[in-house]
This record gives structure tokens, C-alpha cells and sequence, in this order.
């Protein structure tokens, strides 16, 4: 996706990092362990995983924006409204209230450079829409970003892509042989200091030779685009049933490299 190219500005960095190896020892938690090669990563419940069991449990984790748009190519503003919690699943949603079209974004305190990111999800079918599961840190850095993309268009492929300081132009888009609207599946990537590794149901099934060195915040978001991405997305037609993409959870899973940094929280 495309935001607006930010200047670095390392004098507002505030970075502590904090070794991975701190964090061994702590149980797994209900998300579900990946196969070879993450055998050893661990997954930590209220550090790197929101499972959608309640808005205040996911709180300590992460943030719903709230009350603003990213302008660019989004239709929607971003309303913690549109997300709810319902017997451990999160649903983010797109809706049209008046002339305002409003969509869902969350994202975590925390930024994260190396690892895996995972999300099983259910998507709704509606053209004009993106749901998505990616990293990305902020404004006030050189913008990287991975992304997985999947568009209401055609729920039976997904999108990956990645910026590397503010370069897009890497979109892949996968058949998944299956319709991702029908039922749950596992997304991810794996991001490691010189490639990207994608994973459906935690089968890998694309890579990028990419080096991207900054670390993250992990984000899910669901939204409508404005007209003129009409080619990427198909157009958009408003509605005032909210069309609602289910999150059972999202994880977060170190590599040995990975490193978890206290980052300014906007
Ligand atoms: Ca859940």
C-alpha cells in the first residue's frame, strides 16, 4: 500500500532492546505452533499474540486507531468502532454511515525486526476492499514495510509485497487454491536479515532476496480505497451492513536475530 513518503528522524527514536533470550521459558500459548522451521520460536501470550478473547486483554498489546484517515489511496477512516470481539474471534469491518465510509485498523506497541508474522483469518468477498496483515514502522522513519494483501475482489488469491526505504514494486499475487472468504487459514511471512519468505497454512510458498534492517510494528487492517485505485482493487460500492473480516489471532514468533524494541507509540 501506499502512504506518504515520511522523513527518518532518529533524534524522536527511543529504542531499548530487549534480547529475545529474556523471553525463553515462558509458555506457549494458543497460537498454534508452526511446523519446521519455527520449532524453537516461541510465542508468548500477552507479549506476541492477540487472540481476540477481549478487547482489554489485546490492549496491553496493541492500539485500534481511532478518529482519522490515511488519505492516499484510503476511502475509509479508521474507527475503533468497527472492531468487536465475539467468543475469541476479532472482527474488523468496512461500513458506510452518512457520506463517511469507515474501516478497522489495529497495531501493536511494540515494533519487531526478524521473525515470523501470523494471522489465521476468515475474509469477506466485497470489491474495492483490502484486508491485510503486515509490518510496517511509521511515520517518522524510512519506510519499510511487508505486506500481505488479500482483496475482496477475488478471495481465492492473496498479495505479498514489500517497501524497502519507501521502494515498492514487489507485488506478488498467489492462487491459493482455495476461497479465503469460506473458512480460517494461516498467513504469514518470515522475516529474516536477507529474505522474505511467505507461508499459507504455514507451507512456504514464496520468497524475496530482500534486506530490510528496521524493525516494525505489526498491523491488521480492513478498508475501502477511493476510486482511482480501481485497477488494483475493482471498485467500491458503499454499504450499510458492515462487511466484517474475522481475525482468530495474530503472532508473533522470534528468529534467533530477532530483536523486540520500546518504540514511540505513535
Ligand atoms: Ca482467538
Amino acid at each position: 500500500m501506499t502512504y506518504t513518503t515520511f522523513m527518518k528522524n532518529t533524534a524522536l527514536r527511543r529504542i531499548y532492546q530487549i534480547s529475545v533470550l529474556a523471553l525463553a521459558g515462558i509458555a506457549a500459548s494458543g497460537c498454534t505452533r508452526p511446523s519446521a522451521p519455527f520449532d524453537s520460536a516461541l510465542f508468548v501470550k500477552g507479549e506476541n499474540v492477540l487472540n481476540f478473547n477481549s478487547a482489554v486483554e489485546d490492549a496491553q498489546v496493541s492500539w485500534t486507531s481511532d478518529g482519522y484517515g490515511n488519505g492516499g489511496m484510503f476511502r475509509s477512516v479508521w474507527s475503533k468502532n468497527r472492531v468487536r470481539y465475539q467468543d475469541g474471534i476479532g472482527y474488523l469491518s468496512v461500513v458506510d454511515q452518512g457520506d463517511k465510509n469507515y474501516g478497522a485498523e489495529i497495531r501493536t506497541y511494540k515494533g519487531y525486526l526478524y521473525g515470523y508474522f501470523g494471522a489465521r483469518m476468515k475474509t469477506f468477498k466485497r470489491s474495492g476492499t483490502v484486508q491485510s496483515v503486515f509490518t510496517y514502522n511509521g511515520g517518522k522513519y524510512i519506510w519499510d514495510e511487508i505486506d500481505i494483501e488479500i482483496l475482496g475482489k477475488d478471495t481465492t488469491k492473496v498479495q505479498f509485497n514489500y517497501y524497502h526505504e519507501g521502494k515498492g514494486e514487489h507485488e506478488y499475487l498467489y492462487d491459493l487454491g482455495f476461497d479465503s472468504s469460506e473458512d480460517f487459514h494461516d498467513y504469514g511471512f518470515k522475516w529474516e536479515k536477507n529474505k522474505i519468505t511467505w507461508y499459507v497454512d504455514f507451507k512456504p510458498v514464496y520468497a524475496a532476496d530482500a534486506s530490510l534492517g528496521q524493525w516494525g510494528k505489526f498491523f491488521i487492517n480492513v478498508w475501502a480505497a477511493l476510486p482511482h485505485m480501481v485497477n488494483w482493487t475493482g471498485p467500491y460500492e458503499p454499504t450499510e451492513t458492515p462487511l466484517e473480516a474475522a481475525y482468530d489471532y495474530i503472532c508473533y514468533a522470534p528468529v534467533p536475530e530477532s530483536q523486540i524494541i520500546e518504540v514511540d507509540q505513535q
